[in-house]
C-alpha cells in the first residue's frame, strides 16, 4: 500500500498511517484527501490490516485544517462540491468503516483536522494537541461535518461556543470534556495508540464492525433494531462459536 501523501506501516494487523505533509503542518490538500480516500477503499479487502491508526508526521500537527491555499479563490458552487465531495469521500468514508479507526492526535488538529479526528472512532492525544474549529475566523463555517460531530461528541452548548470563538482546547480540556478519550506525553502516543489497538485485534473483527454500525446509529431512530439485525446475524458466524466455544473450554479465544 503505497500512497504519495500518507506513510503506511504496517505491523501485527495495525497500519499507522501517517499524513506526510510536515512542511504544511499536514493540512489536508486534494493529494492528502484523495490518498486516504483510496487507502478507506483498499483496506476494506485487506486481511492483514484490523485496525487503523491515523496520526500526523512531525511533532507539531496532526492537521491544521483543509489547505487553505488551494481553497482560497473557490467560488460557493467549488466550495459546496468540495465539502460535499470530501465528507462523502474521506469523512463519512472513515466513520462508516467496519475496521476500527483510533486518531493519534499529535498536535494541531484544526479545522478540517478536528474533523478528520472526528470521524475516527476514537481519539487518544498527545499533551501538546490543540483542537479547535477556526473556520469562522476565514468567513466559513467547518465544512466536513464539524457542525455535526462537534456537538455529539461534546454537547451543543459547547460546540456552539467553540465554533463561535474559534477558541482552541487543550489537550487536558478535550479529555474533561469528551473530545479525547485520554491524554498522553508525546513520546508515548503511538505505542499508547498500538496498544489500545492490539487489544482490539484480540476480539472478534466481524463482531467489532458490526458493534461499529450498530454505535454509529445510537442516535437514529432505527438504532435498536440495527443493534437487533446484527446481534442476530453474529449468531451465524464462525466467531460465536469459536467465542463461546473458547468460553466453555476456560481457553482464549482464536479468532480467524
Ligand atoms: N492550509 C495551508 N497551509 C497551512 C495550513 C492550512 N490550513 N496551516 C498551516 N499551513 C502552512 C503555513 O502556511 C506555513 O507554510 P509556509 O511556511 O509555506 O508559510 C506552514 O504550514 C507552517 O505554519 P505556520 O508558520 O503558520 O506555523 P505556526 O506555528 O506559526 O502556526 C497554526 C500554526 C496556528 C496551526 C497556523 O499555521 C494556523 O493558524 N493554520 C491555519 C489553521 C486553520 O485556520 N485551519 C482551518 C482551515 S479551514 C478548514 O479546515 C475548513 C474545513 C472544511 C473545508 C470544507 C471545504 C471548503
Amino acid at each position: 500500500m503505497t500512497y504519495e501523501n500518507l506513510l503506511v506501516e504496517v505491523e501485527n494487523k495495525i497500519a499507522v498511517v501517517t499524513l506526510n505533509r510536515p512542511q504544511a503542518l499536514n493540512a489536508l490538500n486534494k493529494g492528502i484527501l484523495d490518498d486516504l480516500s483510496s487507502f478507506f477503499d483498499d483496506v476494506k479487502s485487506n486481511d492483514d490490516i484490523r485496525v487503523i491508526i491515523l496520526t500526523g508526521a512531525g511533532e507539531k500537527s496532526f492537521a491544521a485544517g483543509a489547505d487553505i491555499k488551494e481553497f482560497a479563490s473557490f467560488n460557493a458552487e467549488e466550495g459546496k462540491q468540495l465539502a460535499a465531495k470530501g465528507q462523502e469521500r474521506v469523512f463519512n468514508k472513515i466513520e462508516n468503516c467496519t475496521k476500527p479507526v483510533i486518531a493519534a492526535v499529535n498536535g494541531f488538529a484544526l479545522g478540517g483536522g478536528l474533523e478528520l479526528a472526528m470521524s475516527a472512532h476514537f481519539r487518544i492525544a498527545s499533551t501538546n494537541a490543540k483542537l479547535g474549529l477556526p473556520e469562522v475566523t476565514l468567513g466559513l463555517i467547518p465544512g466536513y461535518g464539524g457542525t455535526q460531530r462537534l456537538p455529539k461528541l461534546i454537547g451543543k452548548g459547547r460546540a456552539m461556543q467553540a465554533i463561535m470563538t474559534a477558541d482552541m482546547f487543550t489537550a487536558e480540556r478535550a479529555e474533561q470534556i469528551g473530545l479525547v478519550n485520554e491524554v498522553v506525553e508525546q513520546a508515548n502516543l503511538l505505542a499508547r495508540a498500538k496498544e489500545i489497538a492490539g487489544k482490539i485485534t484480540k476480539n472478534s473483527s466481524i463482531a467489532i464492525g458490526q458493534a461499529i454500525t450498530a454505535i454509529n446509529s445510537y442516535d437514529k431512530p432505527n438504532g435498536f433494531d440495527i443493534e437487533i439485525a446484527s446481534f442476530g446475524y453474529l449468531f451465524e458466524e464462525d466467531d460465536f462459536k469459536e467465542g463461546t466455544t473458547a468460553f466453555v473450554e476456560k481457553r482464549k479465544p482464536n479468532f480467524k
